[in-house]
Order: structure tokens, then sequence, then C-alpha cells
């Protein structure tokens, strides 16, 4: 199968939560620019074959059993699919620290309003979503897209809120590990290595803005 995964080739964003299982699978894909598509409210979005596939945790629940990333049992595969869809909560939560208000309006038009809201992120939901994973975690079980999207998590934190992280990740050696774990995968080493991989900036998911960070 040839995929072709729609999302911008110039940010990280959620499409990278969908490249990094394609990379550590070794599979066949294209990235292609975000066209209009009536049934996909926004990209990502996943050509595979006859189905267009949206929403960042479906297109990794269908991908998961395909690409050796997840068991094809019923209740594992809903276990993971559990853990994706928190992981996009997650998600926007961090994305809201620097767009509390609204994501058509500039940063810098709500950047009070952002520093009220990652002080509360960076004190209470980010220790709690962390902690939630790491009790979770076994940390003897094959790999799956799950992992791979937790890897991609701490590596957006790290760069988005490094002082906040530093301080917390210690508390957390079963996510620190599988961290670890994730980026020896030759494929993902690679990959992370590789010109495919586009780095952080502030257009993306990840923003870095130190007085978020303080
Ligand atoms: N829950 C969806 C969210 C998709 C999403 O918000 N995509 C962003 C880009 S990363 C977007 O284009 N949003 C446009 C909008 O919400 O109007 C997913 O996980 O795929």
């Amino acid at each position: 199968m040839r995929y072709e995964l729609y999302y911008w080739s110039a940010i990280q964003g959620r499409g990278e939560f969908v490249r990094l299982a394609l990379e550590d699978a070794g599979a066949n894909y294209v990235n292609r620019e975000p066209v209009e598509r009536k049934s996909a409210f926004a990209p990502p979005f996943l050509r595979a074959g006859a189905l267009l596939i949206g929403q960042t945790a479906n297109i990794l629940h269908y991908l998961g059993p395909r690409l050796r990333l997840a068991p094809k049992a019923e209740p594992r595969r809903l276990w993971l699919h559990q853990q994706q869809l928190t992981i996009a909560d997650w998600l926007v939560e961090v994305h809201d620290v620097h767009h509390p208000i609204a994501s058509s309006l500039y940063y810098e038009d709500q950047r009070r309003e952002a520093k009220r809201r990652a002080a509360i992120f960076r004190e209470e939901r980010l220790p709690k979503f962390m902690q939630y994973f790491e009790k979770n975690l076994q940390p003897k079980e094959p790999i799956t897209y799950v992992d791979l999207s937790l890897f991609q998590m701490i590596e957006g934190l790290r760069y988005a809120f490094p002082k906040a992280i530093s301080r917390l990740e210690g508390k957390y050696r079963k996510l620190l590990n599988l961290h670890n774990r994730v980026a020896e995968r030759p494929r993902i080493s690679a990959y992370l290595t590789s010109g495919r991989r586009v780095p952080f900036n502030r257009q993306g998911i990840f923003r870095h803005y130190p007085e978020l960070d303080s």
C-alpha cells in the first residue's frame, strides 16, 4: 500500500504523530499539502487506497495493526485508541497555552491570557497527564503507535517548555525510558537526523516562548 499523508510540510503538528508511525514501519508514503475535502474537518488526513481517513487518533487506529504497531485483538486496540485520544486532549492543551483565546488571533494579541494559562498548564495539567501515562506504561511490551506518540510529546515539551520539563522529568522514569527506547529504534533514529524531520518552530503546536516557561 502507498499511503498519502495530507499535512503541511513546514510543520510537525499533528501530522508528525502519523509520520512517526509510517517512518518506524518503513512504510511507503508521501506527504501532500492539504486540500479541501468535504469529509475531513481538518488535516491531518490519510489516503489509503479508496479510503480517506481523518482525525489523528483514527488514522493511527487504522494504521496500527497494518504497520505492526498495534496488536489485532480488540480489547488491546481499544485501549490503545483510548490512550491516543487522551494524547489528543493533551495536545489541545499544549496548543491552548499559546492560543488560549482563539487560534485565529496572533499570539501577541493573547499574551497576557497565555501567561496565565501557561502557569496552570505547567503546574497542574502537565504533571496530571504525565502521571497518567507513567502509571499505565508496561515497559516490557512491544512498541506501539501510542509509544511513538508519547515520544513525540516528550520531544515537543522539551522544545516548548525546557525549564518546566527538566524539573518534572526525573519523576517519570518509565516515560523517559520509553522515550529513549523509541529514539534508539533504527528507523526512528535515522528519520530524526534526516531532512524529512521538520525542525520544531513557532508555527507548530509546540512553540517555545521563554515567558511561558518560567
Ligand atoms: N482532532 C483533530 C484535530 C485536527 C486539527 O485541529 N487540525 C489543525 C491543524 S494541526 C487544523 O487544521 N485545525 C483547523 C481548525 O480547527 O479549524 C485531529 O486530531 O486530527
